[in-house]
């Protein structure tokens, strides 16, 4: 039987890092949401949508992250809310030793959210404990309505399932119903919104979520 070993010290490590946000986050009394999916399902046009709902009403900071570019990061600077870009040169997902450094860049105690958007892969994210409250997931209807069972980890591990691009529904062999009851399967206690961030669509139910959540948090600290 083959052994393997270096996975563990790598997560165990991380584990340690995460807790050290976790408290950095409790003190700070900011909630902070890590949002992941595969490239291109629309992680940052959400969050561009989800900047312009909350304008006014929540103190928002992003970590950008991403393997190459700061595109993402130059598209959210517009909306003139603090935001770091964290590179990982190849790597596949975000860990929370790189998240712990930018911490430092933002006025935390500031801040009533932190959304985290992670590197594009439906796989290498879920494993990595960033000390966020809560992880969200989008999964954009063009990707397939194998997704939850193909790739359970990401969804039994997130609290919210973003479904966007509903405008496309037309045009794909998306079966919602279908999609929904497998992503309950993989974990019945996921909450879904169905969005299109192109058509800012779908987004109220998404933002009063937030809106609680920041509001728990603030009695919770
Ligand atoms: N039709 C449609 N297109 C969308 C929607 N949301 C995003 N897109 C498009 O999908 C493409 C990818 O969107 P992004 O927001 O960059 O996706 P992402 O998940 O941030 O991508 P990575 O950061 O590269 O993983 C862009 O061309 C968007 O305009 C939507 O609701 N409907
Ligand atoms: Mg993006």
């Amino acid at each position: 039987m083959v052994k393997v070993r270096l996975a563990t010290p790598v997560l165990k490590e991380n584990e340690v890092a995460a807790q050290e946000n976790r408290v950095r986050f409790e003190e700070a009394g900011v909630f902070v949401l890590n949002l992941m999916s595969s490239p291109g399902s629309g992680k940052t046009t959400i969050l561009e949508r989800t900047l312009e709902h909350l304008s006014g009403r929540l103190k928002v900071g992003v970590i950008e992250g991403d393997i190459y570019t700061t595109r993402d990061a130059e598209r959210i600077e517009r909306y003139d809310v603090p935001v770091v870009q964290i590179n990982t040169a190849g790597t596949c997902h975000l860990d929370a030793r790189m998240i712990a450094p930018v911490l430092e860049d933002f006025d935390l105690e500031a801040l009533d959210l932190l959304i985290i958007e992670n590197v594009g892969n439906l796989v290498c994210p879920a494993e990595f404990d960033l000390g966020e409250d809560a992880r969200a997931v989008v999964l954009s209807i063009t990707e397939g309505n194998d997704k939850p069972m193909k790739y359970p980890l990401v969804f039994r591990l997130a609290q919210v399932v973003l479904i966007n691009k509903l405008d496309l529904l037309p045009h794909t062999d998306c079966d919602l119903e279908l999609l929904e009851k497998d992503l309950h399967l993989v974990n019945p206690e996921l909450k879904l919104f169905r969005v299109s961030a192109r058509l800012d669509q779908g987004f109220q139910p998404w933002i009063e979520w937030i809106e609680e959540q920041v509001r728990l948090k603030r009695h919770d600290s």
